[in-house]
């Protein structure tokens, strides 16, 4: 049986689950809002669900249910290699199961199947200057792809809401298995004078990246990309990526619309472009010692950077408050492969001497690492010195993630998304004669 019918089988006692609880406990009051939340980002506020990944605050995020070091062993592996076969993860996320190796061959070949990119898209591309982020790139590349939308032709012919599913299923296929070569296309085009490298039908999704980007013959290459791409693929249903290409796909905008709008989410600099200021904050903090400085030295050094006022890249997390996991795994790719890069001991150095520091400030509610504190240490390593680029790596695999949301949310039939905005006067009106309530746990100022 296929991906696609596993799927389908699983999906009746899926929504059986989903529909007792609209049905029999619809008026179950899950949280409350303060003021506090309203004007601090919603932090916090239970506002979706998600059972592709969830974020412990405790051990990181699971996806459909496994750990990190769960999901990297679990996963079957691509032969000769002890790194996953993303096209395990892409089934284990939509299907819910851990897929054999069969099962995961079985969408790397789909993807073969369906990676060829138009024409239409490279010539998108082209036509941007040179000098345009590489998001704003990938972003457009996803948009321009939007012509082929299967769900937008075949909803404009009438399609019953029961079936939108298998649509957005076809797309996320469709579009997915385009990202490594568009991925690898732009690399090339901004960074290596426009070389042109077609994928390698015997590799893997992940490794085909490294192929086109002209890194076919570094195995450890190959590898980093498959452990990458399974790291960063998800992280629960409502960070800024994720809730922004649910919100735009809950109005039936397909799956290209919705990717596109997450992505330009994942390009914020509070977000995804974060690992581009980590990579650039721990090669000014190399080059202004020269060297590895000592533990004193990088000590001082913190101490600078936040009594001016600044934050210390790669360090604390909105939900996590223990050292990210993916952090973890890419530290053990490191110590493997690259014991004795420089970066690397700055990096290890760090995660000595800054948690103790941010501890002591008294502010930060994780002093530890977080996946950003690595990522480009890895990278750079390899040769993909490009900083601006590493958020695109990222969004390859996050697409994988945020496509998978988008066709649960159409198996589970949920509606157009329209919370509700009040105005200061109505909030003020609330709390009118009420006495000062402080302000509250984590409000500025
Ligand atoms: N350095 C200095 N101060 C820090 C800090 C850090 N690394 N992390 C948190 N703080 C400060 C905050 O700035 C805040 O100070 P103010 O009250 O003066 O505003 C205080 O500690 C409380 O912040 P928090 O509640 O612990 O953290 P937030 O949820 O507000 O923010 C951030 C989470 C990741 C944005 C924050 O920890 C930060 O700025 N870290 C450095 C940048 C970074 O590493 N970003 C990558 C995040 C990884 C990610 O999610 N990528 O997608």
């Amino acid at each position: 049986m296929g991906m696609k019918e596993r799927l389908a089988a699983k999906i009746p006692a899926w929504r059986e689950r989903v529909n007792r609880l609209k049905r029999d406990y619809g008026p179950f009051k899950v949280g409350e809002v303060t003021v506090e939340q309203i004007f601090g980002g919603i932090r916090g506020v239970q506002i979706s669900v998600s059972d592709i990944s969830y974020v412990d605050p405790n051990e990181g995020v699971r996806l459909r249910g496994y750990t990190i070091p769960e999901t990297l062993s679990l996963l079957p592996k691509v032969p000769g290699s002890v790194y996953p076969m993303m096209g395990g993860l892409y089934f284990l996320l939509m299907v819910d199961e851990m897929p054999t190796m069969e099962d995961a061959l079985e969408v790397e070949a789909e993807w073969k199947a369906r990676g060829e990119v138009p024409g239409h898209v490279f010539d998108l591309i082209h036509a941007m200057p040179l000098s345009t982020h590489p998001m704003t790139l990938f972003s457009q590349a996803v948009m321009a792809l939007q012509s082929q939308s299967v769900f937008a032709a075949e909803y404009s012919n009438g399609l019953a809401k029961k079936d939108y599913w298998e649509y957005y299923l076809e797309d996320s296929l469709n579009m997915t298995a385009k990202l490594p070569a568009i991925g690898a296309y732009i690399y090339n085009y901004k960074y290596q004078n426009g070389m042109y490298i077609p994928p390698n039908p015997d590799l893997d999704w992940s490794a085909n990246f490294a192929h086109m980007i002209g890194k076919g013959d570094n195995k450890e290459y190959q590898d980093l990309c498959r452990l990458f791409f399974v790291l960063h693929s998800d992280h629960e249903g409502a960070n800024v990526s994720a809730h922004t290409s649910h919100l735009v796909a809950s109005a039936l905008s397909d799956i290209y619309l919705a990717s596109a709008a997450g992505l330009n989410g994942l390009a914020g600099p509070l977000h995804g472009l974060a690992n581009q200021e980590c990579i650039r904050w721990l090669l000014n903090t190399y080059n202004h010692f020269g060297r590895l400085p000592t533990r004193d030295e990088l000590a001082q050094y913190v101490q600078d950077i936040l009594a001016s006022g600044l934050v210390v890249p790669g360090y604390g997390h909105a939900v996590l408050r223990v050292t990210d996991p993916r952090f973890t795994a890419q530290l053990e790719f490191a110590e493997r492969f690259m014991p004795d890069d420089e970066l690397l001991q700055l990096v290890k150095l760090g995660t000595e001497v800054i948690p103790g520091i941010l501890l002591a400030t008294g502010k930060a509610k994780n002093p530890y690492p977080n996946v950003d504190a690595i990522n480009g240490t890895l990278q750079y390593h390899y040769g993909v010195t490009q900083f601006d680029f590493y958020t695109v790596l990222f969004g390859i695999s996050r697409l994988v993630g945020l496509t998978t949301h988008a066709v649960w949310s159409r198996i589970f039939g949920k509606p157009i998304e329209r919370p509700k905005s009040l105005t200061t006067k109505m909030l003020e009106e609330m709390v009118e004669g009420l006495p000062p309530m402080g302000n509250g746990s984590g409000a500025k100022g």
